[in-house]
């Protein structure tokens, strides 16, 4: 169902998130999906997991993502025609335990057991992306775009909708192994409503966004498929960069990527359009 941009809007403000939008078509999805596998045999699974990083700057198919028609669409739809693209980083969950093929072990579906199996594995712990980000005036919109089927047993995005009302909730260092985010933060469990959590299912080539103020997170990925979605933060152009030691970022990758920027707040960010 398509929803023109007031529908957008209203469900973003109320809920903090939109899920399952469709955006890349079969054919682009292919493109996509092939020049990550070049990505892969170039560097290695280690490094595709989590260390592209703003590769938008590198690779005009990843620039061709961040500036695809369609998912802008909705990113203007919510925060209006000037957005700069402020950072991007593809996050994937390879698939790490043993399968009925190399163990020779009759598992159902060949998925591992996720209380056993799970306990240190690669996941993402409950955070608000505005924890990371030293800016103010303006709001940063996540997406997540999937390059595979992202569901449940793979490690699907989790969210608390409408948390984003709440304000920037206090971050701590997760004491669970295996968390993939830089930093290591978590916020710690009881301050979170995990009994309001929503799966974000998505179909490769379908995109979710979020805002920088949802509390939101993912589980290890203990299927025998690998979980990859480029993650794309935009902000409008009236944001600023500060100087918060609680939250120490660099902007050196942005891109004005719709509209005109009268406040000229970025360095980088008139490099194209
Ligand atoms: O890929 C994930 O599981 C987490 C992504 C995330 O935290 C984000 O998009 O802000």
């Amino acid at each position: 169902m398509k929803r023109d941009a007031a529908e957008i809007q209203d469900l973003y403000e109320q809920q903090g998130y939109m899920s399952a939008i469709p955006i890349l078509s079969p054919e682009e999805l292919q493109q996509a999906r092939d020049a990550f596998a070049e990505l892969e045999r170039k560097h290695g699974e280690d490094y595709t997991a989590y260390s592209l990083h703003n590769v938008h700057k590198e690779y005009d198919w990843v620039m061709g993502l961040a500036k695809h028609p369609k998912l802008l669409e909705a990113v203007i739809a919510v925060l209006g025609p000037d957005v700069i693209l402020l950072d991007s980083r593809f996050i994937c969950k390879y698939p790490v335990c043993k399968t009925q093929e190399s163990t020779g072990v009759i598992q159902p579906n060949n998925t591992c057991d996720k209380e056993k199996d799970g306990v240190g594995m690669p996941f993402v712990a409950w955070h608000q992306d505005m924890k990371y980000w030293g800016f103010d005036g303006g709001p940063v919109l996540s997406v997540w775009l999937a390059l595979d089927d992202s569901l449940e047993d793979n490690g699907a995005l989790q969210v608390i909708p409408g948390s984003h009302h709440s304000g920037l909730l206090p971050h701590y260092q997760s004491k669970r192994a295996g968390n993939m985010l830089s930093v290591n933060q978590e916020i710690p469990e009881e301050l979170v409503e995990t009994e309001k959590a929503i799966l974000c299912p998505l179909q490769a080539g379908q995109m979710s966004i979020h805002d920088g103020l949802l509390v939101h997170a993912s589980d290890p990925n203990t299927s025998n498929r690998r979980r990859c979605g480029y993650v794309i933060r935009y902000v409008p152009t009236c944001t600023y960069p500060i100087q918060d030691p609680e939250r120490p970022r660099t902007f050196l990758a942005t891109v004005l990527v719709s509209g005109t920027d009268k406040h000229n707040h970025f360095s980088n960010k008139t490099s194209e359009l």
